[in-house]
């Protein structure tokens, strides 16, 4: 007979490690763990694997970085038997491409769909986590692993008399399997983000009327979406290893000509040109472009300047390409969208973009949205409102650590991790991409990589050593927190409210949640804190304390910074409490 995952779960002793969610984090976890020789098991909350491509099916999702660079490196043999059909590959060949993984890998025996984790509580006396889930039975695991997702469960936004609405209500991000057909249809959109810039187009072309709801506009780039160029095909098919190898050696995990030069350094019609020549290419090539962009407000604005010229050149109407124009916050300090003809949606006349922030939303109607202006009848509305990113999935799990302290209330004042993979009293319980690393700023693929493989050595060092259970020490968590501060804080990033900043989700800590240090220089000190014997980590055996450092001291050097940015550095992070004042 068969053995399901459901029947090994409830089995009397502890499995090796429960995995939460099988997206590509949960699924490359999984097969690192098996093959390792670890007995390892997932639940997920769907009833198919692919997490992201599982959930967001709303029309036009795609991959923002190229499919190239968007696709697992971890064997050679599926990275050459697989080929994407385009550069920026659509959610249902995405979705494909987990299907192929989990078939490759056989993944499926040994995970359990439509199961939530709805607690997790840590048993002092018996090293192990106990986990409840809604399908029943508790499991019992040595070591708990969130591969939950950064942008897994929306914001829980509503709007005054949604329920007297008539009409039908769509979530980009709960989309129907069986998709849906606005044809003939009045459809109302709230949101301006990478969701909603993504299906305007499509639905635009579908529907009777489309009326976009836009509180803020936000920057977006051409894909230049198409069959994959074939000079970056040949540039990948040489040498595929050296390709990912390259990739992972860059700040965001992806190939992007990062140029050292500065833009308040650089000739007006020089600027010009690599700017075209970014814009051309597509994609986010052009957050390469200056090394200052980041970080100087005079850059920055160069850029932004650029793009409303963009925005200007695609919208016919200039009143419209004004109100497209972000205004309130500098470029790339929101994650910037990657559209397919977004801009020159609004050319057509069926589309009509109404200004929230000129009559803002006041509810729902039976009829549809009611604005302190007029109201909208619609056949039916979408919600693209965004998600409760980083800290969401992992916060709505009743998770206990140690004393039986909540997640929750250690996380009060924003989350708090020791290199974004573990959290102080909370032993043997592992994030993947959680807050703290450098996830949501990177090609989250080659994050994912990097993470599953660091816990994957992690896991077998205790093994062998018959280590029972590895925790965050209080000391390290504090200096790694520091560390992200000091990272972020001298950038621009902080000034946007991003969902970076949790600023979306009301009553949600101001806290830049993602490390801005760079997936390159992240890899690093995760390598040498293992190489140091776990530095900053707590090791028992039992209840017996085999290794205990407190310290974190793997910072990198300071990459050379131009002279002219110093100031500017130096005053934030004097300004921060990151630096003493210089006397
Ligand atoms: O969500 P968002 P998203 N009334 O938070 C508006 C990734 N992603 O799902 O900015 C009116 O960006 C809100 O307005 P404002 C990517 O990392 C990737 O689009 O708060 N409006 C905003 O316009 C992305 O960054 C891809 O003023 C309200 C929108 O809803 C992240 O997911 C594709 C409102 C939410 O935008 C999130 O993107 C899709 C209210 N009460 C997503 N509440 C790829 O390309 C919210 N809004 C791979």
């Amino acid at each position: 007979m068969a053995v399901s995952a459901k029947d090994t779960l409830t089995e009397r002793q502890p499995i090796d490690a429960l995995i939460v969610g099988a997206g590509f984090a949960g699924m490359y976890m999984l097969h690192k763990l098996r093959g390792l020789g670890f007995n390892a098991k997932v639940v997920e909350a769907g009833s198919g694997v692919g997490g992201t491509w599982y959930w967001n099916r709303y029309p036009g999702a795609r991959v923002d970085i190229q499919s190239l660079e968007y696709s697992f490196g971890f064997d050679e043999e599926l990275e050459q038997e697989w080929r994407w059909s385009e550069r920026y590959a659509p959610q249902p060949e995405l979705l494909r491409y987990a299907e192929h993984v989990a078939e490759r890998f056989d993944l499926k025996r040994d995970i359990q769909f439509n199961t939530k984790v709805t607690a997790a509580h840590w048993d002092e006396a018996g090293q192990v986590w106990n986990v409840q889930t809604d399908a029943g039975d508790p499991v019992r695991c040595r070591h708990l692993i969130l591969a939950t997702g950064c942008l897994s469960i929306p914001t829980d936004v509503t709007f005054p008399d949604l329920d007297t609405y008539k009409g039908d209500i769509y979530r980009t991000s709960r989309w129907p399997h069986e998709g849906v057909d606005f044809s003939g249809m009045r459809v109302g959109i709230i949101g301006t983000g990478s969701s909603a810039i993504q299906s305007i187009p499509i639905i635009a072309q579908q529907a009777d009327h489309l009326t976009i709801f836009q509180r803020t506009p936000n920057y977006s780039m051409p894909a230049h979406n198409g069959p994959i160029p074939q000079a970056d095909f040949e540039a990948w098919a040489k040498d595929p290893r050296a390709y990912r190898a390259a990739s992972k050696d860059t700040v965001g995990g992806f190939q992007n000509e990062a140029s050292e030069a500065l833009a308040t350094e650089t000739a007006p019609e020089e600027i010009k040109a690599e700017l075209e020549r970014r814009w051309a290419w597509g994609g986010f090539r052009i957050l390469g472009a200056f090394a200052d962009t980041s970080i100087d407000p005079e850059a920055n604005r160069i850029v932004q300047d650029f793009i409303a010229g963009k925005i200007r050149e695609q919208v016919s109407d200039p009143a419209v390409a004004d109100l497209l124009t972000p205004k309130d916050h500098p470029f790339g300090t929101k994650r910037p969208c990657v559209d397919t003809g977004y801009y020159a949606t609004f050319n057509r006349p069926n589309v009509e973009l109404v200004n929230l922030r000129a009559e803002p939303l006041v509810g729902f109607t039976p009829e549809g949205i009611e604005t302190s202006a007029k109201t909208y009848a619609f056949d039916a509305v979408v919600l693209a409102t965004g998600f409760d990113a980083m800290t969401g999935a992992i916060d709505r799990i009743d998770l206990r650590g140690v004393g039986g302290r909540r997640i929750k209330d250690h996380w009060a004042e924003g989350p708090r991790t020791y290199l974004g993979v573990m959290v102080a009293g909370f032993p043997n319980l592992f994030t993947i991409t959680g807050p703290g690393s450098p996830s949501v700023l990177t090609n989250m693929i080659n994050s994912i990589e990097q993470h599953v493989e660091w816990i994957a050595d992690c896991l077998v060092a205790l093994k062998q050593r018959q280590q029972t259970s590895i925790e965050a020490s209080e000391e390290a968590e504090a200096a790694w927190c520091r560390h992200v501060a000091e990272a972020v804080t001298p950038s621009l990033l902080p000034q946007a409210n991003s969902w970076y900043m949790g600023a979306n989700v009301p009553g949600k800590p101001r806290m830049f949640m993602p490390y801005a240090g760079g997936l390159n220089t992240y890899t690093e000190i995760c390598n040498q804190v293992a190489a140091k014997d776990y530095e900053g980590f707590i090791i028992r055996q039992g209840d017996r304390m085999l290794s205990e450092s407190r310290t974190f001291t793997s910072h990198p050097p300071m990459g050379e910074i131009p002279e002219k940015l110093m100031p500017i550095i130096v005053e934030r992070l004097t300004a921060a409490g990151l630096m003493p004042s210089p006397e």
